[in-house]
């Protein structure tokens, strides 16, 4: 005890050390980051070691884990996604989970810019096997590699900013599961997955089918990523799967502009009443071996669920078919997913923006559906 004291108080002095620095070197904070992070009873035997030591059925590899609520209460340590270590390289690592703080893509309501942030608070709740016994973090080693800096004034370069650090992220093979968010940054993340994987599958879940050709005139906003996509030749029309899109429209035409495409649309009425699971066996079919990336919009799921997000619609996905999707995936080549527009508004602004998220019920569904995607990608022990 007296030992782990220390340890506390080696890491606050370092921090305050930082604070106080004139010269604030953002490697040497995320470095401290980390070992704040991992500062346990369990690991202060060993200085600061970059990773916690792997369980005894993974290999001979030092694999991160999550800071337990059994080592430190779920109200204290570095609020990262799951209170994993925080680094900026991805040098070693497997997956990682990395924000993506934009929200000036939005149509109606913002707030998805809050999105990273309340999706880590609310993901210290967490524990590392899921209900079906996936056990991620003894078989990949994952970090939370923080957020995209980006210009939130210009959409355009925002996006391009979002493609150079996706494309420094997944350089060594590390798989990105990102917080968004508004719908507008996975066209910039499906750019930098391109250059890597070539033409990708897409398993997307949402609302909204996201393929307008423009909106209010411009090219680059959350209703139009996938357009630019298909453009871009990013995404195979021919293995792409829309699923839970509903909603009013502009026109009568629905739907036809995508399926002209080759998408398979399943509008939210093929899913009422009734298990997803048959519909991944499809998906899994589709896209048999090819790399797959997931983007999965948080206002699929009904508002009565998630009511935190931009743009709801009525009739909606219930949390149980979003995790039949989420676990459906599971045997997929993964490359990377997604889970944006969740759009919290933060308690302290409550007097001046409508609190969308009550209880920060969405931002909880969008943290378990990260670990859901984690526990789905490939190399992780199939769950039981
Ligand atoms: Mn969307």
């Amino acid at each position: 005890m007296i030992q782990n004291l220390h340890l506390h108080f080696e890491t606050m002095t370092m921090l305050r050390g930082l604070l106080h620095s004139t010269t604030f070197n953002w490697a040497s904070f995320t470095s401290v980051s980390s070992r704040v992070a991992l500062a346990s009873p369990s690991s202060h035997s060993v200085a600061f070691p970059p990773s916690r030591p792997a369980s005894s059925e993974s290999s001979s590899r030092c694999l991160n884990k999550p800071l337990s609520s059994n080592d430190m209460p779920r109200m204290g340590g570095i609020a990262s996604f799951m209170r994993l270590p925080v680094q900026s390289d991805t040098q070693g690592l497997d997956a990682c989970f990395v924000g993506v703080p934009l929200d000036t893509g939005t149509s109606n309501r913002s707030g998805a810019r809050a999105g990273p942030r309340q999706i880590r608070c609310e993901s210290v709740l967490l524990r590392p096997f899921n209900s079906k016994g996936a056990d991620p973090f003894s078989c990949l080693n994952v970090a939370d590699v923080g957020d995209v800096r980006l210009n939130m004034y210009n959409l355009p370069e925002a996006c391009e900013h979002i493609r150079q650090r996706f494309s420094e992220v997944i350089q060594n093979g590390c798989v990105p599961l990102t917080l968004g968010g508004d719908h507008t940054i996975t066209y910039p993340i499906l750019q930098a997955i391109k250059d890597r994987h070539g033409p990708v599958g897409l398993v997307h879940v949402d609302a909204h089918s996201d393929v307008s050709d423009t909106m209010l005139g411009a090219k680059i906003t959350h209703g139009t990523p996938f357009r630019r996509a298909l453009e871009e030749h990013l995404i195979d029309p021919h293995a792409t799967v829309q699923i839970g899109l509903r909603g009013t429209t502009h026109t009568a035409e629905g739907n036809a502009w995508q399926i002209r495409q080759g998408f398979r649309v399943v509008p939210v009425e093929e899913c009422w009443y009734r298990s997803l699971v048959p519909l991944m066996e499809e998906v899994r079919t589709l896209m048999g071996n090819r790399p797959v990336y997931l983007s999965f919009d948080i206002d699929a799921i009904d508002p009565g669920f998630c009511p935190g997000t931009g743009t709801p619609e009525i009739g909606g996905l219930t949390p149980i078919q979003a995790l039949e999707v989420v676990r459906g995936c599971a045997g997929l080549n993964l490359v990377g997913c997604d889970l944006v527009e969740a759009s919290v508004t933060h308690r302290q602004n409550t007097r001046v923006a409508p609190p969308y998220d009550f209880e920060g019920t969405t931002a909880l569904t969008a943290a378990n559906l990260l670990f859901e995607m984690l526990c789905v990608l490939p190399g992780v022990t199939a769950p039981r």
